[in-house]
């Protein structure tokens, strides 16, 4: 049997299991939009020793000693990540993009405080007020959508909303949208009602570091993100503000002094919602960060973009019903009711293929978020890997095969044979090699 070969490694059951995932990621095509594949002096400074390190606190501000290390650690990660997004103030501890948002809202609301984000149906996160989340269960949640014409943000909605109601948050970014914001607009609505704004860029984070799409930080309090989709690091999050500024609300700190939101948001994940920060993956960050700063990351950002309308255009091309028909940037979200399949179907059975894609409500959806009427398309991984426009559509032909033979497995292992031979152009982790492994 082959091991994944990892010096010194004792542990066949798991390591074995390690080395299965890494061969499905190597032979399948990956499009779920979230996803992506790090660099592997990424997964290095993943795995290292800082996981050992108890370092509650902030640089020069530990709850532990031996943090002399830990603090130039992180003190590289926050630095490269302000440079990236020009922010003066940022904080690399919440442990993902749910952590983020949440570290946000407790440093600027009061539980029952009214806050308004896009509706999880029509492409929102769970985060930003979801019935089932902490977000629709500790504040008054409300929702605005995008339009049935055009499937873009219905910002009219959304001044009528905020009008009517006057929340305390306007969170605006998505988790399936494929058109940029308005980040003008919003805080034009959010000043009018005295609300603060907090952009979610969990999705197009590496696309905006490169100033692909239209910059949150200009008209927006806050920006919150995640670190392992476009922007290609380790699984985590971020949070940042380009201008430090008082908290209007009168939230205070725990000694019941009013600070600037830049201290309250530090005590808001430490101490707030989190304990020690995972130095590690902080290490792993700062190097991707790094890496986001480097040339050859625009170029990537780039191919992102362009492999995506490409795609688009050969799904359109086939008669595929995408909302608000295009992308501006690393996804779409098709509607598949013309073509009778549910987006469950669609996801489990392109999975036979070794095509990995989830199923995604559309707006206006009449099926259950367990069944669908849509699936979510996403090219960041794909690029990464060094697939360019001209893939994307054999990569479109072969989706087609699968989904108009949904019931036909004899014409879905041929496609999955073929997806193993056209993914094997494209290595990923040469750095990594199996072989038997000597034991002890
Ligand atoms: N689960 C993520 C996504 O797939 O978009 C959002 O948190």
């Amino acid at each position: 049997m082959l091991h994944y070969f990892w010096p010194m490694q004792k542990d066949i059951q798991l390591f074995d299991l390690l080395h299965k995932e890494l061969e499905r990621q190597r032979n399948g095509i990956e499009l779920i939009a979230s996803e992506n594949f790090t660099s592997y002096q990424v997964i290095q400074a993943m795995g290292s020793v800082p996981t050992n390190k108890y370092a509650e606190g902030y640089p020069g501000k530990r709850f532990y000693g031996g943090c002399e290390v830990i603090d130039e650690i992180e003190s590289l990660a926050i630095d490269r990540l302000k440079k990236i997004f020009n922010a003066s103030w940022a904080n690399v501890q919440p442990h993902s993009g749910a952590q983020a948002n949440t570290a946000v809202f407790l440093a600027c609301l009061k539980p029952g405080d009214k806050i308004l984000g896009l509706d999880l149906s029509m492409g929102g996160h769970l985060t930003h007020g979801s019935p089932a989340n902490f977000s629709g269960k500790y504040y008054q949640a409300l929702s605005y959508g995008v339009k049935k014409e055009t499937g873009t943000i219905d910002y009219d909605h959304m001044e009528a909303t905020a009008k009517a109601e006057r929340p305390k948050m306007i969170i605006c970014g998505a988790s399936a949208y494929s058109r940029d914001w308005d980040y003008k607009r919003i805080r034009a609505i959010a000043d009018s009602v005295g609300a603060l704004v907090l952009a979610d860029i969990a999705h197009p984070a590496g696309l905006i570091a490169k100033g692909l799409l239209n910059d949150p930080f200009e008209h927006c309090h806050f920006v919150s993100s995640t670190t392992h989709k476009t922007l290609r690091g380790p699984r985590g999050g971020i949070i940042m503000m380009r201008h430090d500024f008082d908290n209007p609300f009168g939230v205070k700190d725990p000694k019941g002094n009013i600070r600037p939101m830049s201290a309250l948001l530090d005590l808001a994940v430490f101490p707030g919602i989190q304990g020690g920060p995972l130095e590690h993956i902080i290490a792993a960050k700062a190097v991707a960060f790094g890496e986001v700063l480097t040339d050859e990351y625009t170029v990537y950002a780039k191919q992102v973009i362009a492999n995506a309308q490409a795609m688009a255009k050969s799904f359109v091309k086939r008669g595929y019903d995408l909302i608000s028909n295009g992308t501006d940037n690393h996804l779409m979200l098709i509607d598949l009711r013309n073509k009778n399949i549910t987006g469950k179907k669609a996801q489990e059975t392109l999975d036979k293929a070794h095509i990995t894609l989830n199923k995604n409500a559309v707006p206006f959806d009449d099926k259950s978020p367990f069944i669908t009427s849509g699936i979510r398309v996403g090219v960041p991984a794909i690029t990464t890997r060094g697939l360019k426009e001209v893939h994307m559509e054999p990569i479109v032909e072969m989706i087609d095969t699968v989904l108009n033979n949904i019931d036909n497995n004899s014409k879905i292992e041929v496609v999955k044979e073929e997806v193993h031979e056209f993914m094997k152009e494209f290595p990923l982790y040469p750095e990594i090699e199996a072989g038997e492994v000597a034991t002890a």
